[in-house]
C-alpha cells in the first residue's frame, strides 16, 4: 500500500513527496475541511427534509478531493453517487448539487466548463462508459483523461471488468479509481471478493494497478498525478484502489450502519482521519492554526446557507420541461403527454 503520510502526520516516503507549493497543500486542507462541513450541513438539511438523496463522504476526504486535485479542468469525471465533492470543486456551484439532490434537472445541467457526467446511482455502470469517453478523447487527439469513481461494491460487477478490459485493450487515457470504504452497503469486501485486494485485478488486464492509503490525501494525490501523466503521453489507463472508510450510514435513506460495523472497527478508522494527519503535517511546517481552520468552517457554513437559499429559490421543475429538455425531437407517446400536461399545467 502506499503511503506517504502516517497516521501520526508525519512523511514515511519522502521519494514519493508530491510537487506541490505551499499554497497547494493549504488549498488541499481548505477543501477538505470545507467539504467535511459540507456533509454534516447536507445530513441536518437531508433530516429536516430540505434535501432528498444524500450519500455521505466524511472519512473520504483524501481519496475524493486527493484524486480531483490532479485533474486538469478539460478531464472528464465519471461520478458515482457519493462523488458530489469532485464535481463541486471542479466546478459544479453548491445550489445546483443541492438541486441534484432533490432530483431537480438542473443539478445535472454542468456549467460549460466542468467536463462530467452526473452522479450514476446503477453500480458500475460509469465503467464502461469512462472507457468509451476515454477512447473519444484519445481518437480525438485530446490531452485529457476520463476519470470514473467507483465502491468495492462497484468493482464486484460485471461492468467493472468489461470496461478496464476495454480501456486497457484501447489504451484509452482512463483512470478508474475504486474507493474501497470496505463495503458495498452491508456487505463487507472480504464477502465480495476472494482477491486480496481489487487492485491487484488490473494484473490480469495487463494495465499497472496500485493499492494507495485513501486516508493519505498526498499519497492519492501523487497516484493520480502520475496515472494522469501515463494516460495523456499514450500509456494508457490504470486501476488505483484507495483504501478508506465512510464514517456515516450508506446514504440517508434508513441505513443503519451499527447493524454491520463495530464500534472498534469505526474508532480504529477514526485514527487514521485524513483531516486529522493532514493538520498535524501542516501545523508542523507552520502552514496551518485553530484559526485558520475556523476561518475555513466559517466560510463553508455562510456559502452553504446562501446555496440552499438560491436552490429554494429555483423554480420547481414542470412535467413538460422535464419532457421537453429529453430529446431533440420528441418520439409520438411523448407528444401526446407534453399535450396532456400542457393542457394539466396551464390550469
Ligand atoms: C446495479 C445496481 N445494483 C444494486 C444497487 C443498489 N445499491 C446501491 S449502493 C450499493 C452498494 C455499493 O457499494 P460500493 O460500490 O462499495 O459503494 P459505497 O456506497 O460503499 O461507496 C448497492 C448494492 C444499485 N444502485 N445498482
Ligand atoms: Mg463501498
Amino acid at each position: 500500500m502506499i503511503q506517504i503520510l502516517n497516521e501520526d502526520g508525519k512523511i514515511v516516503n519522502e521519494d514519493a513527496m508530491p510537487d506541490l507549493s505551499d499554497d497547494d497543500l493549504v488549498e488541499l486542507m481548505r477543501r477538505m475541511v470545507y467539504t467535511r462541513v459540507l456533509d454534516q450541513r447536507s445530513i441536518a438539511l437531508n433530516r429536516q427534509g430540505r434535501l432528498g438523496f444524500y450519500a455521505p463522504t466524511a472519512g473520504q476526504e483524501a481519496s475524493q478531493l486527493g484524486s480531483q486535485f490532479a485533474l486538469e479542468q478539460d478531464d472528464f469525471i465519471l461520478p458515482g453517487y457519493r462523488d458530489v465533492p469532485q464535481l463541486i470543486w471542479q466546478g459544479l456551484p453548491l445550489y445546483q448539487a443541492f438541486l441534484f439532490s432533490r432530483g431537480h434537472y438542473h443539478g445535472n445541467q454542468m456549467p460549460e466548463d466542468v467536463q462530467a457526467l452526473s452522479p450514476q446511482i446503477i453500480i458500475g455502470a460509469q465503467i464502461t462508459q469512462a472507457a468509451g469517453v476515454a477512447l473519444g478523447m484519445k481518437n480525438r487527439g485530446k490531452k485529457n483523461v476520463a476519470i470514473t469513481y467507483t465502491g468495492d461494491g462497484g468493482a464486484s460487477q460485471g461492468d467493472f471488468y468489461e470496461g478496464v478490459n476495454f480501456a486497457g485493450a484501447y489504451q484509452a487515457p482512463a483512470i478508474f479509481i475504486v474507493q474501497n470504504n470496505r463495503f458495498a452497503i452491508s456487505v463487507p469486501v472480504e464477502k465480495q471478493s476472494a482477491a486480496k485486494t481489487i487492485a491487484q485485478k488490473s494484473v490480469a488486464m495487463g494495465i499497472p494497478g496500485f493499492l494507495v492509503d485513501g486516508m493519505d490525501v498526498l499519497a492519492v494525490y501523487k497516484v493520480v498525478q502520475e496515472a494522469r501523466e501515463r494516460a495523456v503521453n499514450g500509456d494508457g489507463p490504470t486501476l488505483i484502489e484507495t483504501l478508506t472508510y465512510r464514517y456515516g450510514p450508506h446514504t440517508m435513506a434508513g441505513d443503519d450502519p451499527t447493524r454491520y460495523r463495530t464500534e472498534d472497527m469505526d474508532s480504529e478508522w477514526e485514527k487514521k482521519d485524513p483531516i486529522v494527519r493532514f493538520r498535524k503535517f501542516l501545523e508542523e511546517k507552520g502552514l496551518w492554526s485553530e484559526e485558520k481552520e475556523n476561518e475555513v468552517m466559517e466560510t463553508a457554513k455562510e456559502e452553504i446557507k446562501a446555496a440552499i437559499k438560491k436552490a429554494d429559490k429555483q423554480e420547481k421543475q414542470s412535467v413538460t420541461e422535464l419532457i421537453s429538455i429529453m430529446h431533440e425531437e420528441l418520439p409520438a407517446n411523448l407528444k401526446e403527454q407534453m399535450e396532456e400536461f400542457k393542457e394539466k399545467e396551464s390550469k
